[in-house]
């Protein structure tokens, strides 16, 4: 059976939890207490040597890692990722944006925002942040103005990465309120077959408030 490498409060892990869930895939959790240094162990660095979550382990033995990595891999075959080379590479297109533009920063910001590490970041870079999460916002807004999903191959695994720290972002402050067409968008998504509500604060794990150890 495989294994899910997971932190409850990552939203990087969401994203495979929801994929699995879709799937009705059933799979093992291992939780990695990431604040407590359990990502940088050699166990866990021989499973992924950034010592992030999420991570899987196949039947096989074979390990992989990189969130939006482990999606391609699972929906392989499934209409979460289309078969037509140009439709995937469309995909990947916005799975690329996802880690530079949605992870990188609404997900940081609501990280440090969530944590109570604001106040210990450099104002410049908080700011540059701010302003990064405000502009991947307005352009997920115009491009769901003209499709229902983020490619134009339905809902896909792209949907699902996006979902994940853009649907979080007034946890860090920034107001979807000028958004309609992202606000439209993360209702569809959440109407989708086995949608997981569920999301799980920071403050389930007293070790959040530190930094990590990496
Ligand atoms: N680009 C990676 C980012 C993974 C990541 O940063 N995961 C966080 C939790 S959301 C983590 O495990 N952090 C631990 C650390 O940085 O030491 C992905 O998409 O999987």
């Amino acid at each position: 059976m495989l294994t899910l490498f997971d932190y409850l409060p990552s939203q990087n892990a969401w994203k495979i939890r929801q994929l699995l869930a879709h799937l009705q895939t059933p799979y093992r959790t291992q939780h990695v207490s990431i604040f407590e240094g359990a990502g940088q162990s050699d166990a866990y660095r021989a499973i992924n040597p950034a010592g992030t979550v999420p991570a899987i382990r196949l039947d096989d033995g074979r390990v992989l890692a990189e969130s939006n990595a482990i999606l391609a891999f699972l929906a392989d075959g499934t209409r979460y990722l289309p078969d037509d080379a140009f439709a995937r590479a469309k995909v990947q297109q916005w799975l690329s944006f996802e880690q530079n533009h949605v992870e990188s920063q609404i997900g940081s910001l609501r990280y440090w925002t969530m944590t109570g590490k604001l106040p210990r970041r450099a104002p410049a870079l908080v700011e540059a942040k701010r302003a990064a999460s405000l502009r991947a916002l307005r352009i997920l807004d115009e491009e769901l103005a003209t499709r229902p999903f983020i490619t134009g191959a339905g809902y896909t695994i792209a949907d699902i990465s996006l979902f994940a720290y853009a649907s979080r972002a007034e946890d860090a402050g920034l107001s979807l309120q000028p958004h309609p067409h992202f606000r439209a968008w993360l209702a569809r998504v959440a109407a989708q077959p086995r949608f997981l509500a569920q999301v799980h604060p920071y403050s389930i794990d007293p070790h959040a408030m530190g930094e990590l150890p990496g």
